[in-house]
């Protein structure tokens, strides 16, 4: 038996881990030869709800899961993980800023990244799904000495799946056909979906969808606003395709690209493109042959594209700005 990879999820007994555990254990992620050790993390009123989920991921018999573990203790959670998902947070409520919101949750990376050097695994890799998630991962990756920033990620990938949809939709294709989507800056209503470097087919967007006002106009508002229209419509925040995306990215970074492709993710800029060196920013990402990523360089910017990348990057800068209390110099 292969030796099992142990994936840490906190917030798991939230509707994002409902989701996503079961997929995680089934080997949709890793394969299915891959054994999979699971550690749940939660905070106390949670832990009667993890119980249930932890009944029925028993109740699955699942012939890849070795072992689960439910805690709240965040050393016991992250022992050994090769994989770390920072999905649980605390939403946003009525009347609460967003610096607030910062303020709070930034608290709760700091000792999460904290408890991922003292106890993860030497090459754990850490994508934060709960929001704000490029900040939240900022805190975290501050707060986790030892641990080299490119092992620091924050979910970008359900923008870019809303809107390869979005596209494939208006030019009547598959999803599939649409490549070389990114997602620029941050997961917020400031993202900017870059259709001017995106292909259907292998053609240029712009080729396939003539209506450039569609594309500057509704297109990025609608996968700006996607989420307030799912809870519009649901009630609920969007969580299986949460969860989806989540799974989408940790496949793509342990799967090499695609050759002249790319995916979306933020990680701890090294200045290219001009962004700040050291926000969490999504970019055009390639993973490698060997495991590792790089920025895919080279990427044209027009003058439109640079004007929504400055604005969802000074977003970042003034998210950064709000919570430089938790980052130790
Ligand atoms: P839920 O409220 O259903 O679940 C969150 C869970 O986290 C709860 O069970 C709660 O007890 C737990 N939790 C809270 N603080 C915790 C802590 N300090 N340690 C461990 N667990 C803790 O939220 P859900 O719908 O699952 O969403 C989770 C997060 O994902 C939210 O912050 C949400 O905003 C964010 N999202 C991020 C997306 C992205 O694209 N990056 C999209 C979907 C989602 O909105």
């Amino acid at each position: 038996m292969k030796t099992p990879i142990t994936v840490s999820i906190t917030g798991a007994a939230g509707q994002i881990g409902y989701a996503i555990l079961f997929r995680l254990a089934s080997g949709f992620v890793f394969g299915p030869d891959q054994p999979v050790n699971l550690r749940l993390i939660e905070i106390e009123p949670g832990l009667p709800a993890l119980q249930g989920v932890v009944m029925e991921l028993e109740d699955c018999a699942f012939p890849l899961l070795n072992e689960v573990v439910a805690t709240t203790d965040l050393d016991e959670g992250f022992k050994g993980a090769n994989w770390a998902l920072l999905i649980g947070s605390v939403p946003r409520k009525k009347g609460m800023e967003r610096s607030d919101l910062l303020g709070i949750n930034g608290k709760i990376f700091t000792g999460q990244g904290e408890a991922i050097a003292r106890s993860a695994a030497e090459d754990v890799r850490v994508l934060v799904v709960g929001n704000p998630c490029n900040t939240n991962a900022l805190i975290a990756m501050n707060n986790a000495a030892g641990i080299s920033s490119d092992r620091f990620f924050a979910m970008t990938r359900l923008d870019e799946n809303r809107a390869k949809s979005q596209l494939a939709t208006k030019a009547g294709v598959h999803c599939s056909d649409v490549t070389n989507l990114c997602i620029w800056g941050n997961h917020s209503a400031t993202q900017y979906p870059d259709f001017t470097n995106a292909k259907i087919g292998g053609k240029p967007v712009t080729e396939v969808i003539t209506d450039r006002e569609w594309l500057e106009g509704e297109f990025i508002k609608t996968v700006q606003q996607r989420g307030a229209a799912i809870i519009a419509a649901r009630g609920a925040s969007s969580a299986a395709s949460a969860a989806n995306a989540a799974l989408d990215t940790v496949k793509s970074l342990i799967t090499p690209t695609p050759e002249g492709d790319w995916h979306s993710v933020a990680i701890c800029s090294d200045g290219s493109y001009g962004i700040e060196k050291g926000l969490m920013a999504s970019m055009p990402i390639r993973t490698k042959a060997d495991g590792s990523w790089e920025v895919v360089q080279g990427v044209p910017v027009c003058e439109f594209s640079q004007g929504k990348i400055d604005a969802t990057i000074n977003e970042l800068k003034e998210e950064k700005e709000a919570v430089q209390g938790l980052i130790p110099a």
